[in-house]
């Protein structure tokens, strides 16, 4: 056979394979991977070139070695101001700072990562009961960023649990790892505490710079009560090793919804940011918890502070594990700009919002960058 045809027939080869794989794609990477040894990414995955992790455009994946730090600890001393200013920094620089000593003890860390990596190792059939394109469901698995609409897959699963009101929520939540349950309880709490304390940092930072001191904390106080019964969204997600990481990602660059999102990683890096046009890896922390803002708290500090553009790279030796829980005011709360934070010099910048207006903009196009953000601003 002639080298021509040699290659023509390898192609055919592959057309068919991937066409015999195609119903799988929908049943996730993790069952692809346990269940036909793949050693080539099916094209399924594969991105066009110019979205890949290493494009041959102009963005660069850089080394970044200080990715702000903020010591949670430090914010309860005599040192609060100064930590305040780091934070203030943080988020108008980066949209991103790594937590460091926030109070959750290492071991329920370390229980959530592990209840999630048992869970994704159960047999498929007991993953695949919370299987729905029903974004509404309060317990929802899948693969892919938004498998009713991705044309090309990433390299992911997912278990979406809807938080509150816990109690309402938690009867619904997998039986299945028989302490799943209890470890996912506890960590929504601990992280919800976390949440308030933290937001409460956050809007000291914004107000700092306002007149009427006694006023913005009485308006603060008012802020965080919603909050205590705020929205909460806990994702898990699963990054199987991948074939061909080079040619995928585990998930495309997007911004979160809500106002902050803590995220759980292990040691396996694969989380980027991107920062003055270039991708920063965020290095796992021991112990620690990325905090990532979110378009809630870009439209709230009203365009202060940005929520931070993230994609997730995967790689072809190591498992990925990771738990976001994605916090903001309750779900039928409308978000806009603080009021403090608008005056001639400063007009609002950002249209009122609300999740019904979030849910009818990803259900009718496909979610990409920080396009719903986009699409509510009133001055660019
Ligand atoms: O897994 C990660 O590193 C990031 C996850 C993420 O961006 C998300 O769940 O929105």
């Amino acid at each position: 056979m002639s080298p021509a045809m040699e290659m023509k027939a390898e192609s055919r080869e592959n057309e068919d394979e991937d066409q015999i794989l195609e119903a799988k794609y929908q049943q996730g990477v993790k069952h692809l991977c346990d269940n036909i040894g793949i050693t080539r990414l099916p094209r399924k995955y594969i991105l066009p070139i110019s979205e890949r992790p290493i494009s041959t455009n102009a963005q660069k994946i850089v080394k970044c070695s200080n990715l702000p730090i903020i010591d949670f600890s430090q914010l309860q001393g005599s040192n609060r101001s100064q930590v305040l200013k780091a934070l203030c920094e943080a988020c108008e620089e980066y949209g991103l700072f790594q937590l460091v000593n926030h109070g959750i003890a290492s071991d329920v860390l370390s229980s959530m990562r592990d209840v999630t990596r048992r869970f994704f190792e159960l047999p498929y059939e007991e993953r695949s009961q919370y299987m729905s394109a029903d974004m509404g469901n309060l317990v929802r698995y899948g693969t892919s960023f938004n498998q009713n609409k991705d044309g090309v897959f990433c390299w992911r699963d997912f278990l979406k649990l809807t938080c509150s009101p816990l109690s309402d929520v938690i009867p619904h939540f997998p039986s299945f790892p028989l302490d799943f349950k209890t470890v996912a309880a506890t960590y929504v709490k601990e992280t919800k505490f976390l949440f308030i304390m933290l937001m409460e940092a956050i809007l000291e930072s914004l107000g700092l710079s306002c007149d009427y001191m006694n006023d913005t904390k009485m308006e603060e106080d008012d802020i965080l009560k919603e909050f205590q019964d705020g929205s909460q969204l806990m994702v898990l997600n699963c990054y199987p090793p991948c074939p061909q990481p080079d040619l995928t990602l585990g998930m495309p660059p997007h911004s979160d919804y809500g106002f902050i999102t803590l995220l759980l990683q292990e040691d396996v890096p694969g989380l980027q940011i991107e920062h003055d046009g270039n991708w920063i890896t965020v290095e796992p922390i021991p112990n620690s918890l990325v905090v990532n803002l979110g378009d809630h708290l870009e439209i709230f500090s009203n365009g202060k502070y940005k929520s931070v553009l993230h994609r997730v790279i995967v790689n072809s030796l190591r498992s990925r594990i990771t738990v976001a829980s994605l916090h903001s005011l309750p779900w039928a709360r409308t978000v806009r700009p603080w009021s403090r934070l608008i005056n001639e010099a400063n007009p609002k910048r950002y249209m009122d919002t609300d999740f019904r207006t979030f849910l009818a903009y990803i259900t009718s196009c496909e979610p990409k960058k920080k396009n719903f953000l986009e699409s509510r601003k009133l001055i660019t």
